[in-house]
């Protein structure tokens, strides 16, 4: 049930860990069907392809696909399933082994998500570390993602930076909005060191926030569909008044 000594060494040296089929094909489709009946019509709260605006995603709500969803938003309170998979030892065990301590939280701040990816209508996501925009005490939270159905480098799937959280970059490496600058040669042999997540169901990743990540577009005809969550340590808090602490964390007890 719990990592091992190198699972938990390889995660600080590599900023990520994926375990096979630790969701049964039972789970993934029982959360697929919620997924499903909470699509068409998308149930708020939603973000749409139209709201991230990032490569390839419909210029506004009025053009083609301009509804496509890209999250459905605050998947800890949709249903029981996510609830029961995101607080279950399974899970939160392991991330109080990969963050060291017997008191975590679960946020509903960031994250907490069903990402989908259309066919037709997805964007690409740029290279980036999720911890850029999310307040603490420190920059230490750890991410889970499970695959709902296969992901590759055909159908948008995830690409990570082995051991990049450990690297400290001059603000110049990054443009306005925190991705990484493609135009500078330091970061290219970094993004060339980068390898594909390639997930299949119920496979789940576990990754630091100061992990950089990319993902393209989906080009096939099935919607990719992921579920995410992020914990951090219960002496690691969001700082007051920002949206890190817009709702209240949620203790996963052991
Ligand atoms: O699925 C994707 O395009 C990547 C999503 C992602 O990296 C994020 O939301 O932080």
């Amino acid at each position: 049930m719990t990592l091992t000594s190198e699972q938990i060494q390889s995660f600080h040296q590599q900023g990520f860990l994926i375990e096979r089929k630790l969701a049964t094909r039972d789970t993934c489709e029982d959360m697929l069907s919620v997924v499903r009946s909470s699509i068409n019509p998308p149930l708020a709260p939603v973000e749409f392809e139209t709201d991230v605006q990032y490569p390839g995603s419909p210029a506004e709500r009025a053009s083609l696909g301009g509804n496509t969803p890209r999250r459905l938003l605050h998947a800890y309170t949709r249903d029981r399933v996510f609830r029961s998979w995101s607080t279950s030892e399974t899970i939160a065990g392991r991330v109080r082994q990969l963050l060291q301590t017997d008191h975590i939280e679960l946020s509903q701040n960031h994250h907490n998500c069903i990402m989908t990816k259309h066919p037709g209508f997805s964007s690409s996501t740029s290279w980036h570390q999720d911890a850029r925009y999310w307040l603490f005490d420190r920059p230490e939270l750890v991410s889970v993602w499970l695959a709902l159905n296969d992901e590759n480098s055909k159908n948008g799937g995830l690409q990570l930076i082995p051991g990049s959280h450990l690297e400290t970059l001059e603000r110049g490496r990054y443009d306005a909005a925190f991705f990484l600058r493609q135009d500078l040669p330091q970061n290219r042999a970094l993004i060339e060191s980068a390898i594909s997540a390639n997930l299949s169901q119920g496979d789940t990743l576990f990754f630091h926030s100061g992990t950089f990540h990319a993902a393209g577009k989906n080009q096939t005809d099935k919607i990719k569909t992921s579920l995410v969550f992020t914990y951090h340590a219960q002496n690691n808090q969001p700082l007051e008044g920002t949206r890190s602490a817009n709702y209240p964390d949620i203790p996963c007890q052991s």
